[in-house]
């Protein structure tokens, strides 16, 4: 077909290709969701509702888009690590990203009633989005321990600031105070003696976040069919093995992750 001399204005596109080998870290973040949080009414510090919605999200980014191989999120956050060898869309950044973002904000206002019930949602929210390449496993790792330990980090004192607020009527200001040049020990310490909270007992998912990994799990359906010389319809339960994105809890810092899931970082 003969090129019309419009045609040239595609030159202009930049060429975002990602370097070959890398794994490809695509990770997005709410929008001001600080604002957000506060006129939806979540929970503070740890809303179980937002927690669990922004998971279905990231599993259906994981189940709709192509070569992902494991997810990690947090707080307002998730990012998703493309294989290294990934070839989706000709490894442009811009794919990679864009579709990671609005397949994920869609499903946040999608699913956002399953999960909020009686709570409406007020305004379209919005994703910002990177792309990022790292080049070693080793990086990778790294990378993920840095945003696990930014959740440890940021959940600590979440924590302790709101028992602060919330159980001994200190203005934010004087929590914030407070908390001013503690270290971790010292945040232990105030939780246990003065609201008997051992930090180590509360909840996984606050304090690791959310790791999606793909694993065969069973699932059973019943079905009618019609066998034949009977007249009638009959339920038959059928079991079928399907490959899920599988929310887990655990440490992604240490060894004992990667070598209980070495098929994650393996070549493919
Ligand atoms: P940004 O990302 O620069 O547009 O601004 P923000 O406000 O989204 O800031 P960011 O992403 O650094 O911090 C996440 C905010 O979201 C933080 O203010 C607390 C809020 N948030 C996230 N998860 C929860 C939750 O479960 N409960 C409550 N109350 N707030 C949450
Ligand atoms: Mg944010
Ligand atoms: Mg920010
Ligand atoms: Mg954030
Ligand atoms: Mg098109």
């Amino acid at each position: 077909m003969a090129k019309s001399k419009f045609e040239y204005v595609r030159d202009f596109e930049a060429d975002d290709t990602c370097l070959p080998n890398c794994w490809v870290v695509t990770r997005l973040d709410g929008r001001n969701f600080h604002r957000f949080a506060e006129q939806h009414g979540f929970s503070k510090p740890n809303d179980d509702r937002a927690l669990h919605l922004m998971t279905k999200c990231a599993q259906t980014v994981m189940q709709e888009l192509e070569d992902i191989v494991m997810a990690y999120g947090q707080s307002d956050e998730y990012s998703f690590v493309f294989k290294n060898k990934s070839n989706w869309f000709k490894r442009r950044a811009s794919k990679f990203m864009t579709h990671v973002v609005s397949q994920f904000a869609s499903s946040y206002v999608f699913y956002w009633k399953d999960y909020f019930k009686d709570q409406p949602l007020l305004y379209p929210p919005g994703f910002d989005g990177r792309v990022i390449l790292y080049p070693s496993n080793q990086n990778l790792k790294d990378y993920l321990s840095w945003r696990q330990a930014d959740c440890h980090i940021n959940n600590l004192y979440n924590t302790v600031f709101w028992m602060l607020v919330q159980r001994s009527g200190l203005t934010p200001v004087q929590a914030q105070d407070r908390l001013q040049g503690t270290l971790a020990g010292d945040k232990n310490e105030i939780l246990f003696s003065e609201f008997n909270i051992n930090y180590n007992n509360e909840p996984l998912i606050y304090r690791k976040g959310t790791v999606l990994i793909w694993q065969k799990v069973n699932e059973v359906t019943t079905k009618r069919i019609k066998l034949p010389k009977e007249t009638e319809e009959k339920e038959v339960e059928v079991t079928r093995t399907r490959t899920k994105a599988v929310p887990l809890h655990c440490d992604i810092i240490g060894d004992q992750f990667w070598e209980e899931y070495p098929e994650i970082l393996a070549d493919s």
